[in-house]
């Protein structure tokens, strides 16, 4: 029997033009702006398997070294979207992970992009995931001027929309516009098409897995050393150690924060980047990394917050200044708070 293959596929195109038919004001300038990311996402995920497979296939004559790889595979990133997003004409500035100021593109554009266009890119040598993280804002000042410093600088909850792209064994664009839920679209490389794999995503309100870089465990505070003996199921000193159960929670990190961020998505639990000795103000950057992320989270039903307060409230100073995170299904982050909080302040 013939079977269609384009039964219930919906690409991206699809996808965006049908959601804007639902909100007669939309200008499709938001929709124009996720075509162009998702276009630049195709070219850089070609240009990542180019790398992997020069790397596979002739190592000897790889004329790189690892660090001068990584780079310029973050440069091309960042390239391919600087120019993907001038070229749309409707954002005004462009920020990413390496710029000490904004990059004004287009005066009269009415959006502010905030990227980290390739993270976790030490990755790509051992051919796991990394990704591409968007945050994308309204500025407020007229068109025709040059936005200002604090239109750089919104909390994260002014978003107007955020997703990340996935790089790893298939291609993954995932984003949210706040008033459609969470998407989640792979890319049929063959095809050079994006489409609908999970429509609406909702983290699971609880999860067995945990994710955090473990090493740091010297430098931690007591409330997350507390909260991790409590993940790996220790006795307290006077409880019963006649029997020694399998522990109820699975460890996992990458270390990649879309990939650690995509299976928390998928599969519930919480990922945390805590502060420590060796990173007092945690190490993830707020613009960039967790508001984007933030976003995506609570629009799925899940929950990120800091040492209790929401990521999304925090108000920046900063636009490369860094915040410890947790996130993930809503009853492992509470718990996570309650643990995480200092004990003079669990009374309350
Ligand atoms: P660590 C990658 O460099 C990154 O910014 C995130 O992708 C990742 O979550 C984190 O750093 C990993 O840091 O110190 O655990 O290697």
């Amino acid at each position: 029997m013939l079977v269609s293959r384009t039964k219930d596929l919906v690409t991206l195109e699809e996808f965006i033009i049908k959601s804007q038919q639902k909100f007669p004001h939309a200008t499709g300038e938001l929709s124009q702006l996720l075509r162009d990311l998702s276009l630049a996402g195709k070219i850089i995920a070609d240009e990542i398997n180019k790398t992997v497979v020069r790397n596979a296939s002739n190592p000897e004559g790889m004329t790189e070294e690892p660090q001068e790889r990584m780079k310029r595979l973050e440069e091309f990133a960042e390239t391919q979207l600087t120019f993907a997003l001038k070229r749309s004409g409707i954002v005004c500035s462009v920020i990413t992970d390496d710029d000490a100021t904004p990059d004004t593109v287009d005066p009269n554009g009415k959006y502010i992009v905030i990227l980290d266009p390739l993270d976790g890119t030490f990755n790509v040598e051992i051919n796991a995931s990394i990704g591409t993280i968007f945050s994308i804002y309204k500025r407020f000042s007229e068109p025709g001027t040059t936005p200002g410093e604090a239109e750089s600088l919104q909390q994260g909850l002014n978003q107007v929309a955020s997703g990340y792209i996935l790089y790893g064994s298939s291609v993954i664009l995932v984003f949210t516009t706040k008033n459609l839920g969470v998407n989640i679209f792979t890319l049929d490389e063959s095809l050079g098409e994006f489409f609908l794999a999970i429509r609406d995503i909702e983290v699971p309100d609880e999860g067995k897995t945990f994710s955090l870089n473990t090493s740091y465990y010297n430098g931690w505070d007591a409330g997350v050393k507390r909260y991790y003996a409590k993940l790996r199921g220790e006795k307290k000193s006077d409880e019963e150690d006649d029997d020694n159960p399998k522990p109820v929670y699975s460890y996992r990190y990458i270390g990649s924060f879309v990939a650690d961020v995509h299976r928390t998505l998928l599969e519930g639990g919480i990922f945390l980047f805590p502060r420590s000795d060796y990173y007092p103000e945690g190490k993830l950057k707020l613009m960039y990394q967790c508001n984007p992320i933030a976003l995506i989270m609570e629009q799925a039903g899940g929950r990120a917050s800091a040492i209790g307060k929401r990521i999304l409230n925090i108000t920046p100073t900063d636009i490369h200044q860094t915040t410890p995170i947790t996130l993930g299904s809503v009853k492992n982050v509470l718990e996570a708070e309650r643990e995480l909080r200092p004990l003079d302040e669990q009374s309350v």
